[in-house]
């Protein structure tokens, strides 16, 4: 029988069903139907002995079609499709050809017998979804692997290799040989008793109590403002102190309590939008990428190294250019350093590092960089030392390299007009640090051609960075609207709040630390100079940022010199709250005429993150990022939004659009001539509240 998504072929007396639901086998409705058909079918035919359960695909399966959880006829359910396979009796063995992720090695474990290919990972990675295995993961796992490892593997999420679990495959062999060997276990199974995984006896000790009472406290600690994590530990607990069907129910009742919260919402949202952000409407599918043999970096500064780092990991080999030689050599020092560091950790070996860094040549010359596909500059962020780079590569480069420029704020456009090949300039903004952060904004200029934007969206890919297309204004997306965040916070404490409250109250909403910390650890001087050159902008306003630009004028510039908005012991990185800075903005806040009050911990957050908002309707608004939620995947990857808030767009559609466009109205009306001007709702949010479309239909 062979429909869309299902083939049943027969081998002697088994029956192979393979699932065939690209591209991952998604348990989606019409699989989980076909499963059921395929399944009866064997069972009922008096020829068939026993049943091999694979996939046609790559992958085993991707799980439950996540698609599918916003709602409609979900029958039959994955659960009933497992509670067929697990009480068939006939002998059932799931050959997992590839990946088995979620409800995909839920399927697997209620199979009979497993086999799988030896360099395989599986997962439970559903805490990733803001819930967790809901088709009898959290009790048959355990059953088949050591607690710990079941633990490990549901809390985190985490795909682990097979030959960590052999204890549930009975076989683990090669590609080549898994049907034959899948069929071969099917057949001595014949006439057998059938271990059913749900019969299998298990039961809490005390030693497991123990281990149960560490993995909750340390998941407190790690998955801060997480709700799911704490449900998974429950549901597997339940495994060790219901029978297997209370244990069963018990977790159908902790994956709905997961199910209905913002947090699912969030992150089943940011899923996709992960994905989403790949695509570009605006160019043809056809269009042919340039290839990229040879990558050049114009500065091995810490942005430099950072960025070469990427690629010499992808095995791409880079040419870093400084104009001094120990320059140079200090950069292919400090990434020496970084590779040993991690060989220290047990992250890479030896060999790699070596290997890493043969891929790394430096050079003093330009001329050496005339045979580089594409060439990154990470020097100093000055438009006019831009300019100056950008005419040397156009004169040494060869037709068709790519000159891409890691500005965080400058205008691609400005300095794609001091070359003569305005269509191969983009930005390539890599986040520090750079071999570490997942996001590559990609600036596409007004001339940049369509197959340079291609090529920039595959090598993000190639270099495991999530890339996201904008446009061209100041900032693009991450550093626009972070603006607004950092000067806002800084009014806040002109009218009256500390640092360190103001601090809190961002860290305990999710973010990885509060904006004074970040600028602290980020180096206060590097808003001083964007400041500076935007002189024009908040001229108008000498509130904006006073405090930040006294501290720096006074040398005060950050965690690097021991002082900034806080003050640091030697070798510490601990904020210690310093009272003359709360001196300074009471001056200065006298001098500007502010009066300082008692500020809510509710303004404070809305103040902080509503204006950011606000400016992510106004980039959509230009067209400057593609789609809201690619706006999501900057903020979460770039600056760490929580993810179980899903981004501040989709934060913003959890509060009401209408209540985020109240409140930008309220502190318009009622912060004097400093709301009049920075608290003024973007049109497009007011009209999107009023007119109740989703942020996800919105194009511009
Ligand atoms: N449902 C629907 N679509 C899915 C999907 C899924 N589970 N997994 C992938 N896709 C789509 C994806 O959106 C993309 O679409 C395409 O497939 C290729 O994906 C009851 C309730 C398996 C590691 O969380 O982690 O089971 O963009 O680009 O890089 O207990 O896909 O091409 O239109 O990611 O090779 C649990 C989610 C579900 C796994 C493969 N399962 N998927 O990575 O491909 S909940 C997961 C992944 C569940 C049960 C519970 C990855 C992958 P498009 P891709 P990839």
């Amino acid at each position: 029988m062979v429909d869309s998504v299902v083939s049943q072929k027969t081998v002697s007396n088994v029956s192979v069903v393979s699932m065939a639901n690209a591209p991952v086998n998604a348990l989606s409705k019409a699989l989980r139907v076909g499963l059921i058909d395929a399944v009866n079918k064997a069972i009922s035919d008096t020829e068939i002995e026993a049943i091999v359960i694979t996939s046609d695909l790559p992958l085993f399966s991707a799980g439950a079609d996540i698609s599918e959880f916003s709602g409609g006829d979900l029958s039959p359910m994955l659960p009933e499709v497992l509670a067929l396979i697990e009480n068939s009796p006939k002998p059932i063995v799931a050959a997992v050809n590839g990946g088995a992720f979620g409800g995909g090695l839920e399927l697997a474990l209620a199979c009979h017998y497993r086999v799988t290919t030896e360099k395989n990972k599986v997962g439970l990675p559903e805490v990733h979804l803001g819930i967790l295995p809901g088709a009898g993961g959290t009790q048959r796992l355990p059953r088949l692997v050591p607690a710990a490892t079941a633990l490990q593997m549901i809390v985190s999420g985490a795909p682990t290799p097979v030959k960590v679990l052999n204890d549930m495959f009975i076989k683990i062999t090669t590609p080549e040989s898994l049907l034959d060997a899948a069929v071969d276990v099917a057949q001595q199974a014949i006439g057998e008793v059938i271990p059913a995984t749900s019969k299998i006896e298990i039961a809490m000790t005390e030693q497991l109590a123990t281990v149960f009472a560490q993995t909750e406290a340390h998941t407190a600690a790690k998955a801060r403002g997480f709700f799911a994590p704490a449900k998974c530990i429950d549901a597997v607990k339940a495994a060790f102190e219901l029978p297997f069907n209370e244990g069963l129910k018990r977790e159908g009742e902790l994956f709905m309590q997961c199910m209905n919260t913002p947090q699912a919402r969030a992150q089943q949202h940011f899923f996709f939008a992960e994905r989403a952000a790949a695509s570009i409407p605006s160019i043809a599918k056809d269009t042919k990428a340039r290839d990229i043999q040879q990558v050049a970096i114009i500065g091995a500064g810490t942005m430099g190294g950072g960025i070469a780092m990427n690629f010499a990991n992808a095995g791409i080999p880079v040419r870093m250019l400084e104009l001094e030689q120990a320059a140079l050599d200090k950069g292919l020092a400090v990434i020496r350093k970084n590779y040993e560091n991690s060989a220290k950790k047990g992250k890479l070996t030896q060999e790699q590092v070596e290997q890493r860094m043969s891929l790394l040549q430096g050079t003093t010359e330009y001329s050496d960089l005339s045979e580089a596909d594409l060439v990154i500059e990470a020097v100093f962020e000055k438009m006019s030392v831009k300019k100056q780079v950008f005419e040397a590569l156009d004169k040494v480069c060869k037709d068709g390299a790519i000159l891409a420029t890691n500005t965080s704020t400058l205008d691609v456009d400005e300095i794609a007009a001091c070359t003569s090949r305005p269509q191969d300039v983009i930005g390539l903004h890599f986040f520090s640090p750079a071999n570490v952060m997942k996001l590559l904004e990609i600036v596409r200029g007004e001339k940049t051609a369509d197959d340079v934007i291609k090529t920039s969206m595959k090598l993000a890919k190639t270099i495991r960075k999530v890339g996201v297309l904008v446009g061209v204004c100041f900032g693009f997306v991450g550093n626009r609207m972070i603006e607004v965040y950092g000067r806002e916070s800084g009014r806040l404490v002109l009218e009256g709040a500390t640092p360190e409250r103001i601090d809190k109250i961002i860290y305990d909403f999710g973010l990885p630390m509060g904006p004074f910390t970040m600028g602290d650890m980020a180096g206060l001087d590097i808003g001083y100079f964007v400041r500076q050159s935007r002189k024009a902008f908040i001229e108008h306003d000498p509130s904006y940022c006073t405090v930040a630009d006294e501290l720096v004028e006074a040398g005060r510039v950050g965690l690097k010199v021991g002082k900034g908005v806080y003050l640091y012991e030697q070798g510490s990185r601990t904020p210690i709250p310093d009272p003359s800075v709360i001196e300074i903005a009471q001056r200065r806040a006298k001098e500007l005429g502010i009066e300082q009050r008692q500020i809510s911990d509710q303004e404070i957050l809305e103040r902080c993150i509503y204006p950011l908002i606000n400016e992510g309707f106004e980039i959509l608004k230009e067209g400057i990022a593609q789609r809201a939620s690619d706006i999501d995947v900057i903020y979460v990857y770039g600056y760490g939004f929580p993810v179980h808030r899903g981004g501040p767009m989709q934060y913003a559609e959890e509060i009401g659009l209408q209540e985020i466009a109240d409140k930008m109205q309220h502190y318009h009306d009622s912060l004097g001539e400093y709301g009049k001007h920075w608290f003024k709702p973007s049109d497009l949010l007011v009209e999107l509240a009023q007119s109740k479309q989703a942020l996800a239909t919105y194009k511009k």
